[in-house]
């Protein structure tokens, strides 16, 4: 387990890292591809090619009418309110990558520092997304190495696809995750939802319960190449593999191949 690393606040500013903005190079083309689609299909559902406000409260409310909650239900306001500390936290991330990237060697004052704390984060590009998660994932090994916001969001899809609520998921309960929130192409889906449960409970052997669906996220985010469970947890990525012999590598070191 590598050395746990904490969120980058405003107090890191002080730090001249001026190699922010190239974070995303500890990223693999896959892995590249993987938050590309994380930041395409789920987060920027406007389609203006940048995460704001509004993208977020549309996340939300499509989990809304997913899981038919209405305005009060008690798992819409948490969901709700996740949303906006992960919104917040992610402008965090940008802020302190933007200031330290753009304006590190020249705070010299309290002054300047105040103005980096009015840099503009209400617009997230995807290049800056890909810088996050190339910050995140370098050197993470496990979900635990994430900030606490990472770590909610393998809980909250959990919660989501877990439509019977028996702490378990189903094969039926991935395929509608599948069809109706992912928007799986109805010629794939069948194939999709074979391999993908087939390899994310490792044939039937694991019990698909949250630790293991969490297990199955945080190979999504650091797993570097296609093999391996976690591309399916959102089910669309370079599929390639399917129709080849069976492969499926659980450990990091497997998959630098
Ligand atoms: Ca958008
Ligand atoms: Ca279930």
């Amino acid at each position: 387990m590598s050395t746990f690393r904490p969120v980058i606040r405003m107090n890191s500013l002080v730090e001249n890292d001026t190699a922010a903005a190239e974070y995303h190079k500890h990223l693999s083309p896959f892995q590249m591809e993987k938050f590309t689609y994380m930041f395409d299909s789920l987060f920027d559902l406007d389609k203006n090619l940048l995460l704001e406000e509004a993208d977020i409260h549309a996340l939300v409310s499509k989990m809304k009418t997913y899981c038919k909650w209405d305005d009060n239900d008690e798992k819409y306001q948490y969901i709700k309110d996740v949303h906006k500390v992960f919104y917040e936290c992610l402008q965090d991330q940008v802020r302190s990558e933007k200031a330290a990237s753009a304006q590190a060697e020249e705070i010299k004052t309290w002054e300047e520092a105040l103005k980096v704390k009015k840099i503009d984060v209400s617009q997230i590009t995807l290049r800056q997304w890909l810088n996050m998660w190339g910050r995140l994932c370098y050197r993470a090994s496990g979900l635990n190495d994430f900030p606490i916001w990472v770590q909610l969001l393998p809980k909250i899809f959990f919660e989501i696809i877990d439509q019977d609520k028996d702490g378990i998921l189903e094969k039926s309960e991935y395929e509608r995750f599948y069809r109706e929130f992912v928007a799986v192409p109805s010629t794939e889906l069948q194939k999709v939802v074979d391999e993908g449960y087939r390899a994310m409970t490792a044939d039937g052997e694991y019990t698909f319960d949250l630790e293991h669906y969490g297990f199955c996220f945080a190979n999504f985010l650091l797993g570097r190449s296609i093999y391996g469970p976690g591309k399916y947890i959102f089910g669309v990525f370079d599929n390639s593999d399917i129709n080849q012999t069976f492969k499926v590598n659980y450990n990091e070191e497997d998959e630098e191949d």
